[in-house]
């Protein structure tokens, strides 16, 4: 059996009233087989990075710890996507919710399917603050550091903590 492996999830919604779609992902994710769900960040309200002409999205970032192989997880997160009604439109369009598997342990994967860590986390503040206030000591396959990468965002207007009110 694989060992318990951390895996980073990003979640991202701008349709279909985006705050529940991603409250009710958080609560899915803690429901996956092989896998627990030790942390959530807060809700952020972000700016579209891509096409502008859609509506803002919530972003947020999961801590699982999971049995399931990279592919495995991908294919849970896939099937939950289709349970949000996603439909695929334009590549950065938008959508009732979008789950990247951003970091899985140390590994590196490079396939057709499945690149880890995710490519573009680096660069986005959606992630990246989530994720520095989730787990600041973590650092990316390559040594980075998620806290120092956070704080290089010039994100200012274009990103911001809701205020928590689910619970
Ligand atoms: N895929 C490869 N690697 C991964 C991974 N690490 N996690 C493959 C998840 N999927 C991965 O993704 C296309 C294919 O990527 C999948 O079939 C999977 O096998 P997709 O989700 O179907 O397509 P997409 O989301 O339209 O494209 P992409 O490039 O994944 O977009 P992103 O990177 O997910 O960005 N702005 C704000 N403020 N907040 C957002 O959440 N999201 C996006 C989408 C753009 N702008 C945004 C936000
Ligand atoms: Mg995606």
């Amino acid at each position: 059996m694989i060992p318990q492996v951390d895996a980073f999830i990003g979640l991202g919604s701008n349709l279909d009233d985006p705050l529940d779609q991603v409250r009710r992902a958080l609560g899915e994710l803690a429901a996956l087989p092989l896998t627990t769900r030790v942390g959530a960040s807060r809700l952020y309200a972000s700016r579209p990075v891509g096409p502008a002409d859609q509506p803002d999205f919530i972003n947020a970032v999961a801590h699982l710890r999971t049995r399931l192989s990279p592919l495995a997880l991908l294919d849970q997160l896939q099937a939950l996507e289709q349970r949000h009604r996603r439909i695929r439109q334009r590549r950065w369009g938008p959508r009732t919710l979008d789950l990247d598997l951003l970091l899985y342990g140390e590994e590196r994967v490079e396939l057709p399917r499945l690149r880890v860590p995710h490519p573009e986390m680096a660069k986005r503040a959606f992630v990246l603050l989530p994720l520095a206030e989730l787990a600041p000591e973590w650092r990316l396959p390559d040594g980075r550091s998620v806290t120092e990468l956070a704080a290089g965002m010039n994100a200012t207007g274009a990103i911001e903590v809701l205020p928590d009110t689910s619970n």
